[in-house]
């Protein structure tokens, strides 16, 4: 269940300019089991006694998910990448303000089901914008602010989109032919061998029990390094 944080609802922080708590995200391509598994990392955060809240993107917020809406649905089929892209940007922009950096200054987790690696993956990779556009783009909405541990739940192409074509039917991204998701999956997984110090790869392919001990285990390595 993903906690949509309302414009009413407070979070009192310990602190107002400092970031005490830690920002993990969770990548992938279509039915690469980030549902699956995000939901199972809170579990494991709790049981550790750490104060998690769960999010994604687009979306995370009243607005951001009208704009998560707007994003999925097939009467906007032409949508320009421009707007695709600002409209990742905005919601993302609404996200931090409300809910991630609240959250964070409050000294609790934020794990999050896609964040900025996305849009250098699905507007970059899958749809050609410029790298450097996007990076103009994160500088600005989010200044320093980067995750400080981002899964990649690796999956072939043909896996993923089978696994997600039975549970659902298509929205507009997973209307894109296969070509599409292999220079997502590409990008993301350019975007690991860019940031070993922040990206972990799990091997998605594999049964939810396996991926979920692995994912299990970078957990708890990752958290006694930290
Ligand atoms: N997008 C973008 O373009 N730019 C951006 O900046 C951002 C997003 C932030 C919505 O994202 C779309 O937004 C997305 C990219 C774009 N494109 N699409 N489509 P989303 O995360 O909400 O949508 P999604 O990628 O389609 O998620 P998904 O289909 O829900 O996949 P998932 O969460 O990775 O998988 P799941 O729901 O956990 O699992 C899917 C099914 O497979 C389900 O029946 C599971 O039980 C099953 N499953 C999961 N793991 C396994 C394993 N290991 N074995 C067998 N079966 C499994």
């Amino acid at each position: 269940m993903i906690n949509i944080i309302k414009q009413s609802d407070s979070i009192s922080p310990r602190s107002n300019s400092v970031a005490s708590g830690r920002f993990i995200t969770v990548e992938g391509g279509e039915g690469a089991g980030k549902t699956t598994q995000i939901a199972f990392m809170r579990d494991a955060l709790q049981r550790r006694g750490l104060p998690v809240v769960l999010t994604r993107e687009p979306g995370g917020t009243a607005l951001g998910e009208e704009i998560r809406t707007l994003l999925l649905s097939h009467h906007h089929e032409g949508m320009a990448l421009t707007t695709e892209t600002l409209l990742m940007f905005a919601a993302r922009a609404e996200h931090l303000e409300r809910v991630i950096r609240p959250v964070l200054a409050a000294g609790h987790w934020v794990l999050c089901d896609r964040f900025t690696d996305a849009t250098y993956a699905y507007q970059g990779g899958g749809r050609g914008l410029s790298l450097e556009q996007i990076a103009t783009l994160e500088n600005w909405v989010q200044g320093d602010l980067r995750p400080d541990l981002t899964l990649l739940l690796d999956v072939p192409v043909e896996i993923g989109l089978e696994r997600a074509a039975r549970r659902s039917t298509a929205d507009r991204f997973e209307r894109e032919e296969k070509a599409f998701f292999e220079r997502v999956r590409a990008t993301y997984l350019q975007r690991a061998q860019q940031h070993p110090d922040r990206y972990r790869r799990v091997d998605a392919a594999r049964p939810i029990a396996q991926v979920q001990a692995e994912v299990e285990l970078l957990l708890a390595e990752w958290l006694e390094r930290r």
